[in-house]
């Protein structure tokens, strides 16, 4: 045989092994996922879980997880809108949740299927399915509120010890941002977290849906927009954590866990998170099934296993937000449920509102007050 024929015989054989290989290795994949328990597509927050939460439900079921992340209800809200989306289990915000179920984006969940839905914290839950205008829409994984995360020195140093820690007037102040331009502000992308705030802080009811007052609270995010280093609903953990910005309107759990990691790393950074005193937004956060949802049974499953306490409790620990679930309380770090940042307390809860659910008209407009703002314009 000639040489190059042996080599191309070679070759050939080669080719046949590895595509023999790649068929026979799909082929063990598909027959295990049908053995064991399927699959399972969930779509939630970004830092919302803890590390190990979802290995130890497929280790336990068998079920093999998809796990995909979103930082914005708006891009989770236009997945469902679209349709075939192909997640299974994804958690709205209420607000958006109500809008959603309006158009028909999601089915309802039959709790009678979910034993360890009685591990709810009833008032929690009924807050939540008030403004989804149902008892069947899902339950909350997690609540909590808007506010600032800002680090203590390099905020002392710029505005000294009279800095209004306690007001949305740190950062919404232009004379306060002027000043903490060098060392970094960012906001949360979340205009219906943060327009209803600049609204408080204006002197507006933060429930309001009149236009004029969006508008408002437009300009004065306009005032500030030259010195924010970024308008994002994820990268300030980091940033803030390690001392690259150092102040930021941000979600409750998510300065708590920048507070962790700066203290974890040692590097000085000491992170607080206040409820301004004028008032902010609380949310909740709900595991919803989306209406062409393929793994229904799965997704149950999942909800189902979020819902033991001890899963709940590990969850909170590890991301700093409060729960949902009254039974996880036991196992929860005293240091979280005693927190006023994370649970609010009695006299701030007085000032606390819950977004309302946007019509179509008032969305508008906040898409177009925060596409201006945004554009920097
Ligand atoms: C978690 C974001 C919390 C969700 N990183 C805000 N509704």
């Amino acid at each position: 045989m000639k040489r190059s024929n042996l080599f191309l015989l070679i070759g050939v054989i080669a080719a046949a092994v590895v595509i023999f290989l790649n068929f026979d290795s799909s082929n063990i994949k598909t027959s295990q996922l049908s053995e064991a328990g399927g699959e399972l597509k969930i779509y939630n927050w970004s830092d919302y879980i803890a590390e190990d939460t979802i290995s130890n439900f497929e280790a336990e079921t068998g079920i093999i997880v998809t796990y995909d992340m979103y930082d914005s209800n708006e891009v989770l809200e236009a997945k469902m809108l679209a349709g075939s989306s192909g997640y299974d289990l994804v958690v709205p915000t209420a607000d958006f949740l109500a809008r959603g179920r309006e158009a028909g984006a999601y089915q309802d969940m039959d709790l009678s299927r979910i034993q360890n839905a009685s591990n709810q914290d009833p008032e929690i839950q009924a807050q939540a399915d008030r403004m989804v205008g149902s008892n069947s829409a899902g339950l909350v994984y997690m609540w909590g509120s808007t506010g600032i995360a800002y680090n203590e020195d390099m905020v002392a140093e710029r505005l000294g010890d009279d800095a209004p820690t306690d007001s949305w007037s740190l950062i919404l102040d232009p004379a306060n941002a002027a000043k903490l331009e060098d060392c970094g502000i960012a906001i949360l992308d979340a205009p219906t977290d943060v327009l209803p705030n600049v609204m408080t802080y204006l002197g507006y009811p933060g429930t309001s849906m009149e236009k004029s007052h969006f508008e408002a609270a437009g300009d004065a995010l306009s005032a500030i927009r030259p010195y924010l280093r970024y308008i994002n609903s994820s990268q300030s953990i980091n940033d803030i954590a390690n001392g690259d910005i150092c102040a930021a309107i941000m979600w409750s759990g998510d300065a708590f866990q920048a507070a962790y990691r700066a203290e974890e790393a040692e590097n000085g950074h000491v992170i607080d998170y206040y409820i301004p005193n004028e008032g902010t937004n609380l949310w909740f956060d709900v595991m919803a099934i989306p209406a062409d949802a393929k793994n229904v049974d799965n997704a149950y499953k999942f909800v189902d296993y979020m819902m033991r306490a001890d899963v709940a409790a590990a969850n909170v620990n590890y991301v700093w937000y409060a729960s949902g679930n009254e039974a996880a309380r036991p196992d929860i770090d005293p240091e979280i449920l005693s927190h006023p940042g994370i649970y609010p307390t009695e006299k701030a809860k007085e000032k606390l509102f819950v977004t309302p659910v946007y019509d179509a008209q008032t969305d508008r407009i906040v898409t177009r007050v925060w596409n201006r703002f945004s554009a920097g314009n």
